[in-house]
C-alpha cells in the first residue's frame, strides 16, 4: 500500500469511528404537534426539526409527530415536563393549569388586538412568562400566532350573549373557559380537540370556538354552519422544549436551538396570516355564514364576574393584567 492509500484508509477509518461516536451520543428528539400536515404550525415545526438536525452536525436529530398521536394537549404538557417528550408547540390556554401567571392570557377580551398580543409577548412580559414556565420544567423559546378565537355552532348565529342560551359549547381544558361560556349563558363542555368533530356531528355538542385555520383543518366547518366573530380569546402559542432536554445541551447547541425556534416563529407568523385568509374564504365558499359582531360590549360585560373571581383568587396577578392592558400594539 502506498503512503497515500494508507493515509486515506486511516482517515476513512477515523471518520467512521467519529461518526459512530456521534451516532451513539446523538440525542433523538421527539416533538408533539396537534395539527395535521400542511398547517402553518406543522410546517414551521417540521422546519425547526430539520434545522436542528442540519445545524448541529448530527449531535441532535429531531422528529415531529403530528395530529396529537402522542397524546392530548394536557397529557403532552405533562410528558414534556417529565422529559418523555423533548419539544412541542402548545397553545398557552391549557398551560394555565400548570403555570398560574399564564392563566392571565386566558381572561376573555384581555388583548385589544393580535398586534397588541405580539407586543406583549415579544417584550418583557413575554420574558416573565417564559421564566415562570421554566420553573415548571418548560423552556419556551418563541411564540407562534394563533389569531383570535370565536364561537361557531350548528344552530344559529350568535349576535348577543342570549343566543348562547342552552348551547353545548366545547372549550379547551381550563376552568376559566368553563366560567367564560357559562357566564355568557351557554353550557361549557371541556373536551379534547380530536373528539369535537364527531361530537358536533352526533349532536353531543352544538358548537365550539376556535380560529379560522383550525375551524377549517379540523373539518368542523362541515357541520357547524354559523361562525360568529366574537374574538373573545387571543391566545399565543409556544415553541417549548423540555427543561430536561434543554439542560442536556451544550451552550453552543442551546444557541442553535433558540435561533431555530425564532426562525420557526417568524415563518409560522407569515404562513399564519395567509392561512387565516384562505381558511376564511374556504369555509364561506362551503356555505358557512360568517356573522360580524358590531358591538362586543354585551359579551364583555358578562365577563366581569370571571375577572372578579380570578383576581380575588390571584390578587398578585392584578398588576400583570394592568401592564398587559396598557401595552401599546406594535
Ligand atoms: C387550536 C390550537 C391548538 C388547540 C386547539 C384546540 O392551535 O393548540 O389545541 O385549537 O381548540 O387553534 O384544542
Amino acid at each position: 500500500m502506498t503512503i497515500k492509500a494508507l493515509l486515506r484508509t486511516t482517515l476513512l477509518a477515523g471518520a467512521a469511528a467519529l461518526a459512530a461516536t456521534a451516532g451513539a451520543n446523538a440525542a433523538s428528539w421527539r416533538g408533539w404537534n396537534i395539527h395535521p400536515d400542511g398547517y402553518p404550525n406543522t410546517v414551521a415545526l417540521e422546519d425547526f426539526a430539520k434545522a436542528l438536525t442540519a445545524k448541529t452536525d448530527g449531535r441532535l436529530s429531531a422528529q415531529v409527530y403530528n395530529n396529537a398521536v402522542l397524546g392530548d394537549q394536557p397529557d403532552a404538557i405533562d410528558q414534556l415536563r417529565n422529559g418523555a417528550l423533548d419539544f412541542a408547540n402548545f397553545n398557552l390556554g391549557p398551560m394555565g393549569e400548570f403555570v398560574p401567571s399564564i392563566n392571565v392570557l386566558s381572561l376573555p377580551f384581555l388583548f385589544s388586538s393580535v398586534d397588541q398580543m405580539h407586543a406583549v409577548m415579544d417584550g418583557p412580559i413575554g420574558k416573565r412568562f417564559s421564566d415562570d414556565m421554566s420553573e415548571q420544567g418548560i423552556v419556551s423559546l418563541a411564540w407562534f400566532d394563533s389569531g383570535a378565537r370565536s364561537f361557531y355552532d350548528t344552530k344559529r348565529p350568535i349576535e348577543k350573549p342570549a343566543d348562547l342560551d342552552g348551547l353545548k359549547m366545547r372549550v379547551m381544558n381550563n376552568q376559566l373557559y368553563v366560567d367564560m361560556v357559562d357566564n355568557m349563558g351557554g353550557n361549557a363542555t371541556p373536551m379534547a380537540y380530536g373528539e369535537v368533530f364527531q361530537s358536533l356531528k352526533t349532536g353531543v355538542l352544538d358548537g365550539a370556538e376556535n380560529n379560522f385555520p383550525s375551524f377549517d383543518s379540523s373539518n368542523h366547518y362541515e357541520v357547524a354552519k354559523y361562525f360568529s366573530l366574537t374574538e373573545h380569546l387571543i391566545l399565543p402559542e409556544c415553541v417549548c422544549i423540555s427543561k430536561t432536554s434543554w439542560d442536556a445541551l451544550s451552550p453552543e447547541d442551546q444557541t442553535i436551538v433558540r435561533q431555530a425556534a425564532i426562525d420557526a416563529a417568524n415563518e409560522q407568523r407569515e404562513l399564519w396570516a395567509k392561512q387565516e385568509e384562505e381558511s376564511r374564504k374556504k369555509v364561506e365558499a362551503a356555505g358557512v355564514k360568517i356573522n360580524e359582531i358590531a358591538d362586543k360590549g354585551p359579551f364583555q360585560d358578562k365577563m366581569k364576574p370571571v375577572y372578579d373571581d380570578f383576581l380575588k383568587a390571584n390578587p398578585d396577578l392584578k398588576s400583570l393584567v394592568d401592564d398587559i392592558r396598557s401595552t401599546k400594539a406594535q
